[in-house]
């Protein structure tokens, strides 16, 4: 039986918004307050989900996924990822920090791919996705994203997607997190890493406090 004990919260955001390397501070920061932590990443996250992710990212033509695969190899990896470990962990009092979740669904195949809301949920009806306690958005102008990727080389294959596509999953995350302002935040990740990450210090810090001072 799922029996929800520990923290769920999700960083998600742009393509090179600095995800990966602010994971590990935030990481840091929650084990300082005396909490245990478990990180996982989207798409991927476990043996079968990493499979799936290298078919998802793969570039080659050959192997390119419809958009209804897409969905499908997504949803696949978060119901292996949530039921395998999420749930686990929750339920045994872990705080569980992801690299993306849902939100990014509703950022990349609903807004950039023009999926409705209510197909994304009929599609992930029989994952049963776990709402996050907060989700970190990273956000910065899809330009700057897309400069990042480039500087870094070797584009995936949905980082290879052009401007258009990036402003439309920029346009999801805002609004969303307008919609669920109480849960989700958005962070300035175009400015350098260590205003970022003094700003996802202030944004975890007031969460904490204010989660443990329900608890008391
Ligand atoms: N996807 C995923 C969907 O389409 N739907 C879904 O439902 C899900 C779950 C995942 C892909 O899958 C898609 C979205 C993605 O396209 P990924 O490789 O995990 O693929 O993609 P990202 O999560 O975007 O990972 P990235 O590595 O591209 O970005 P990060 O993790 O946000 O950024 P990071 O830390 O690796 O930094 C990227 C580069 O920018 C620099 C770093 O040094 C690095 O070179 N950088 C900064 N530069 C300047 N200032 C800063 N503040 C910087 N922070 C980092």
């Amino acid at each position: 039986m799922y029996e929800r004990k520990g923290l769920f919260i999700v960083l998600d955001g742009m393509e090179g918004s600095g995800k990966t390397t602010q994971i590990k501070i935030a990481e840091k920061l929650m084990r300082s307050w005396g909490y245990e932590v478990v990180t996982v990443r989207e798409p991927g996250g476990t043996e079968l989900g990493e499979q799936l992710r290298k078919l998802l990212l793969a570039a080659p033509l050959e192997v390119r996924p419809t958009p209804v695969a897409e969905m499908l190899l997504l949803q696949a990896s978060r119901s292996q990822l949530t039921d395998t470990v999420i749930k686990p962990a929750l339920n045994e009092g872990y705080c569980v920090i992801s690299d993306r979740y849902t939100l990014s669904t509703y950022a990349y195949q609903g807004s950039g791919r023009g999926w409705s809301v209510a197909a994304i949920k009929t599609f992930g009806y029989l994952v049963h996705p776990i709402t996050p306690d907060l989700t970190l958005v990273f956000d910065l102008p899809a330009q700057l994203s897309m400069q990042r990727v480039a500087a870094r080389g070797n584009p995936d294959r949905i980082e290879s997607e052009g401007l258009d596509f990036f402003e439309r999953v920029r346009r999801g995350y805002h609004d969303y997190a307008a919609q669920q302002s109480s849960r989700v935040k958005l962070i300035d990740a175009s400015k350098d890493a260590s205003a970022v990450s003094k700003a996802v210090y202030r944004a975890l810090h007031g969460f904490i406090r204010k989660y443990e001072s329900a608890l008391e």
